[in-house]
């Protein structure tokens, strides 16, 4: 199949999946074609069946918010007409799916049919998309998907819940990781470096926006800390790193703890961690969590959203309400203190990671994307 994947190409999780998608795609065969502003991050080669089409953004004076949404229209029409796609693929709602929509409009006006899906990841539907200037374009645009995915049960349930009319099937089909690329070589000498007296090595990954709330990460581990030596690696860069910043020299935890910023492959950094922390006010699914349990990291979360479909509650780490900081220190303070109590929950989130192979989930792409195929 020829397939056009449209995605934000940043370090979030929705941009992520949906390079790591069009990668196993390319490697089972199908071309596919990355249609967006800036090559994905997780874009690391360009095989022959891997393409980058750039959508440049005009800069005219006039423009103060330069319009995106028409100028992906516009190169999907050209890149579904020439590379003769036989299907669109768009990642995140907004403005993806209406630009999708409207794409396929005028490729219809001129005789040509191409179907488009659309993956609704999390803040589309829960923050951005709860926004009322929003609804209408979303909830058309959804409407008019020739298919719906949601990244979990929950994010299906918000859909319907924030957008009473949308009456379009949303089939879930869950995130993935590719387990083949965790090593779980633990290099030594890194841990040390980062935990010179054997410590404990605790890590937060996420792109330091509100919704993942992490001043009760710093305030977790500043209660962990008192009771089991440990360092905190911060993984990510935000709006609320300056924040983050503040509050660890508040709590005297600066030494303890050390940021790196983003980076393109965390499984190189998780690898070496004990525990990871998720402490999101909202999360559709928590790829960061599934990447963690990969590289056998259990994790320390809230039970908000898609994330008990991810984390299993006393199995692969534990699970708290938001905010109750109390209680995510005390579980890992029991996951931590005891060398083989950590080795079970390590194998444990190892597991669980398993069940969410891309060998599972990539069928199921494939299957939709046979099916409406067959409808266009
Ligand atoms: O908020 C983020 O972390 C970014 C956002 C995105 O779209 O890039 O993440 C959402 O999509 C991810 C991939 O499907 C999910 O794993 C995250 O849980 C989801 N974030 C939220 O729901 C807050």
């Amino acid at each position: 199949m020829k397939i056009g994947i449209v995605c934000y190409p940043t370090f979030g999780g929705s941009g992520v999946v949906a390079t790591e998608l069009g990668k196993a795609l390319a490697e089972k065969g199908h071309q596919v074609h990355f249609i967006t502003y800036s090559p994905p991050v997780r874009l690391d080669f360009l095989s022959g069946n891997l393409f980058y089409h750039e959508v440049s953004v005009s800069d005219y004076p006039l423009f103060e918010y330069p319009p995106y949404e028409l100028v992906l229209s516009s190169k999907l029409v050209d890149v579904v007409k020439y590379e003769k796609l036989d299907l669109l693929h768009v990642h995140y709602a907004i403005p993806h799916a209406s630009a999708a929509y409207m794409a396929k409009q005028i490729l219809a006006s001129q005789g040509i049919n191409v179907p488009f899906i659309t993956t609704l990841h999390g803040t589309d539907i829960t923050l951005v998309g709860k926004d009322p200037s929003f609804e209408p374009v979303i909830t058309f645009a959804i409407n008019q998907s020739d298919a719906v995915t949601a990244v979990s049960e929950s994010l299906k349930h918000d859909t319907y819940k924030n957008f009473p009319n949308v009456k379009k099937e949303v089939k879930v089909i869950p995130n993935f990781i590719c387990l083949e690329e965790y090593s779980f070589e633990r290099n030594k000498c890194q841990k040390k470096m980062y935990a010179p007296y054997g410590e404990r090595i605790l890590i937060h990954v996420s792109n330091f926006r509100k919704v993942k709330r992490v001043e009760d990460v710093l305030r977790v581990f500043d209660k962990v800390r008192k009771q089991v030596p440990s360092k905190l690696i911060l993984v990510g860069d935000g709006p609320e790193r300056g924040n983050i910043e503040k509050l660890c020299r508040e709590l005297d935890t600066c030494k303890d703890i050390k940021s790196l910023g983003k980076i393109v492959n965390p499984e190189q950094i998780l690898a070496i961690a004990d525990l990871f922390l998720l402490t999101s006010e909202t999360e559709s699914f928590g790829l960061a969590a599934l990447e963690a349990m990969a590289s056998k990291v259990p994790v320390i979360s809230t039970n908000t959203g898609g994330l008990p479909e991810v984390n299993v509650h006393g199995f692969s780490g534990y699970m708290s309400n938001v905010g109750d900081i109390d209680d995510m220190a005390k579980n890992a303070i029991v996951i931590l203190k005891d060398d083989a109590v950590l080795n079970r929950f390590k194998e444990n989130a190892y597991k669980q990671a398993s069940k969410f192979d891309i060998a599972e989930i990539l069928p199921m792409y494939e299957e939709l994307y046979k099916e409406v195929i067959g409808m266009a």
